[in-house]
């Protein structure tokens, strides 16, 4: 009753953001996202007598503070399995968690899939989405490599809610981003709250749901053409739109810092200047940069010379998650 998974975390090239249902965790739209290879999370679980209460282990450090309801989220993969074993689970992200960088997507992608396997499940890939999804929204579109729609649905019970997947990760070999780390400091306000806060007390968030079918379909086609153009731009817009909309809420989110302006005024210069390049941001300073495989060294040397930059990593689309048998324990 030992499984390990190996997941890539995504990055959403149009964001989620909010819920119309809190427990279920269903989105009050649909999302894109690009798996990234380069960054993954390993989870080993182990369901077992020997083990008087659930142990977590994440990145060294055992689980105090549930904020993601981990433990909630085993217990219904235990009810699905009809086992009643504790488990034991050890966490391990190539990349730093709680700043930005999607970690609660592969990281509770990969718990979805160890467990599952460990508890004896064989679910598909949309099940797996479903079930994922209700421990962190967008780790169902970690289910799947490539580039990825996140399907909100409309079911109360959120039977149509998951990821599907538009393209494979080969489809466009040159597609890049470039993950930007200025701060690795744990952000205040997680996504969860900062979302809930948002639809309850930002003014624009219907003039946000207004436009997001266009934002969809304007990338999703773009994908399908290998529009670089088309999808750096809408990308960056869609991202311009989520943190008008935290910058908006009460209190305001304001997850950019100074680094984070400085590369966002580059990114518009260079631009200008021919090299073509986007940026998007999500719940942390951190900036992706969007570019194609050719602009790679360029980029690179430019944004070393920026203050405040910690390092930098380079991501294609990745692959599917996978079951190894290289347990962490
Ligand atoms: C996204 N984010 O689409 C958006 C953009 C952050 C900014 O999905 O509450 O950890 O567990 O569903 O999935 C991060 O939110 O939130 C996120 P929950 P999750 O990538």
């Amino acid at each position: 009753m030992k499984a390990t998974a190996i997941v890539n975390p995504n990055i959403a090239l149009i964001k989620y953001w909010g819920k119309r249902n809190k427990e279920l965790i269903l989105p009050y739209h649909s999302s894109i996202s690009v798996t990234l290879d380069g960054l993954f999370t390993t989870t080993t679980v182990e369901f077992s007598k020997k083990y008087k209460k659930d142990l977590i282990i994440i990145n060294d450090e055992e689980l105090k503070k549930d904020e993601k309801n981990i433990l909630g989220h085993l217990e219904k993969i235990r009810k699905m399995a009809g086992i009643k074993e504790e488990a034991k689970i050890v966490s391990q992200s190539n990349f730093p968690v709680a700043i930005g960088l999607a970690s609660s997507a592969s990281g509770l992608a990969a718990l979805t899939l160890a467990a599952t396997r460990a508890a004896g499940l064989n679910l598909n890939q949309k099940e797996l989405s479903i079930l994922a999804r209700q421990g962190a929204g967008s780790a169902c579109r970690s289910i799947f490599g490539g580039f990825v729609e996140w399907l909100a649905g409309e079911k109360e019970d959120g039977s149509d809610s998951y990821a599907v997947q538009i393209a494979p990760a080969d489809y466009w070999p040159e597609f890049r981003m470039i993950v930007v780390i200025v701060s690795e400091e744990k952000k205040k306000i997680g996504s969860r709250a900062g979302m809930a806060q948002t639809v309850e007390t930002c003014p624009y968030y219907e003039g946000w749901l207004k436009t997001i079918d266009q934002d969809l379909e304007i990338i999703r086609e773009g994908i399908l053409k290998k529009d670089f153009t088309g999808v750096g731009s809408q990308a960056e817009y869609n991202c311009l739109k989520m943190h008008a909309l935290m910058m908006t809420t009460k209190p305001a989110l304001i997850y950019w810092l100074p680094a984070t302006m400085e590369i966002i005024h580059n990114i518009i210069s260079w631009r200008e200047e021919g090299l073509e390049c986007y940026f998007t941001i999500d719940a942390g300073p951190q900036v992706k940069v969007i570019c194609l495989e050719k602009d790679l060294v360029e980029l690179e040397r430019r944004l070393k010379k920026i203050s405040g930059l910690k390092k930098t990593i380079v991501c294609k689309a990745g692959g599917e998650p996978k079951l190894i048998d290289n347990h962490l324990f």
